[in-house]
C-alpha cells in the first residue's frame, strides 16, 4: 500500500500538477519502498550507506567514462554536507521517453533501475557494488537537483524526497545553479546536487578520508579519468589523474620497496566482451600484494578471475623455466 500519495491537505508533499495516472503511482509505490526498506537499496543507513549515495552518482560518472563519453568529474561536499557531482558526459537524455510519456530524466531519477537503458544501448561496461542507481539515491534525499547540458541548452528538475517539484523544463544562463558553482564545465554533462535525508541516515558526516581512498582508486583503475574532489567543510582539495591507471597503482604500491625489474608489467585483453588488465612488478620481499577488481570493485576474497590469472601465471613461468634449463622436466613445479 501506499501511504505517501500526496493530497490537497499535505502541503508538506510537494505534488505534480494534474491528477495522478497508474505509472505516477507505481513511480510513488517504487520510491516508498526505497524509503521503508533503505538497507535493501543501500546496504545500510549507517555511515556506510551514506557514503554508498556519493558512490552511485559518481558511479554513473565513471560509467560514462567507460563508454568513452566523459574524461572528468567533480565532487563537493559543501558546508552543509549537500553534495555536488559533476560529470562531462553525455548528459541524462531529455527527450520524452515513449512508454511513459515523461522526459527520459524524470524516469531515470523517479523509476528504479531506469538508469542507463535509454538512448543507443545500456552500457556494456558498469561499475558499482549495488548500482541501484540515481533514483535510490533521489528517494533518499531530502532534496535533490540535477542539471543536464545538452544540445546547447540546460535542463532542470528538483525533487523532494525523490517526488518532483515540477516537469523536467530549460533554463536560461540566470538559472543555472550547479555549472556555475564550478564553473569549469561546458558542452554536455550532468550535475547532480543532493541532501542525504537525515530521517534515514543515522551518519550525517561524510569522512574525507573514505571518499579520496575511493576516488583514488576510481582513477587508477580508470586511465586517464580525473577526479576532482573538493571539501567545503575544510578547504580540503585533491585531484586524481593517472595517465598509467593500474600501471600507476603497482608503483604506487612498490614505492617504498625496491622492485626486481625497472618496468611494470601490463597486458590488456579483450575476451568474449570481456575486458581484462593486468599489471605486475616484483619486489625484493617475500610478501605479495594482490588488488583484484570486479566492475570497479574491489575483489577481496578473490574470484575466479584472480584464481585464473595466478593459475596462468605460475603455468607460463613454469614452461619457462623447464624450457630455459633453470627446472629440470620432473622438478617439482
Ligand atoms: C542514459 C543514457 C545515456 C547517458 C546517461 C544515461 C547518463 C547518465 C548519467 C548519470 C550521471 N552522469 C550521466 N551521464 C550520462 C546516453 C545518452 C546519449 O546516448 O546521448
Amino acid at each position: 500500500m501506499i501511504d505517501r500519495v500526496p493530497t490537497d491537505d499535505d502541503p508538506a508533499q510537494p505534488r505534480p500538477q494534474g491528477s495522478y495516472s497508474a505509472q505516477d503511482i507505481q513511480v510513488l509505490e517504487g520510491l516508498e519502498a526505497v524509503r521503508r526498506r533503505p538497507g535493501m537499496y543501500i546496504g545500510s543507513t549507517d555511515a556506510r550507506g551514506l557514503h554508498q549515495l556519493i558512490r552511485e552518482i559518481v558511479d554513473n560518472s565513471v560509467d560514462e567514462a567507460m563508454a568513452g563519453a566523459a574524461d572528468a568529474v567533480d565532487i563537493t561536499i559543501h558546508a552543509d554536507n549537500r553534495v555536488t557531482v559533476i560529470d562531462n558526459g553525455r548528459g541524462i537524455p531529455v527527450d520524452e521517453q515513449a512508454t511513459l510519456k515523461k522526459s527520459a530524466l524524470e524516469v531515470v531519477l523517479t523509476v528504479l533501475h531506469a538508469g542507463g537503458k535509454f538512448g543507443a544501448g545500456g552500457y556494456k561496461v558498469s561499475g558499482g557494488l549495488h548500482g541501484v542507481g540515481v533514483s535510490v539515491v533521489n528517494a533518499l534525499s531530502s532534496w535533490l537537483r540535477v542539471e543536464v547540458r545538452r544540445e546547447g541548452k540546460v535542463w532542470v528538475q528538483e525533487y523532494h524526497r525523490g517526488i518532483p517539484v515540477e516537469p523536467v523544463r530549460s533554463i536560461p544562463d540566470s538559472e543555472v545553479q550547479l555549472f556555475k558553482a564550478i564553473g569549469t564545465f561546458k558542452g554536455t554533462g550532468t550535475a547532480t546536487s543532493f541532501q542525504a535525508d537525515t530521517t534515514i541516515f543515522t551518519d550525517a558526516e561524510y569522512s574525507y578520508e573514505t571518499l579520496s581512498q575511493r576516488f583514488r582508486e576510481m582513477a587508477y583503475l580508470n586511465r586517464g579519468f580525473t577526479l576532482h574532489f573538493l571539501d567545503e567543510r575544510t578547504d580540503h582539495e585533491e585531484t586524481f589523474y593517472f595517465e598509467g591507471g593500474i600501471v600507476s597503482f603497482v608503483r604506487h604500491l612498490n614505492k617504498n620497496r625496491a622492485p626486481v625489474q625497472q618496468h611494470v608489467f601490463f597486458v590488456e585483453k579483450t575476451v568474449d566482451g570481456t575486458q581484462v588488465e593486468v599489471a605486475l612488478q616484483y619486489n625484493d620481499s617475500y610478501v605479495e600484494s594482490v588488488y583484484a577488481f570486479a566492475n570497479e570493485i574491489n575483489t577481496a576474497d578473490g574470484g575466479t578471475h584472480l584464481t585464473g590469472f595466478r593459475m596462468a601465471l605460475s603455468r607460463t613461468v613454469n614452461t619457462y623455466a623447464r624450457k630455459a634449463g633453470i627446472l629440470k622436466e620432473q622438478d617439482t613445479n
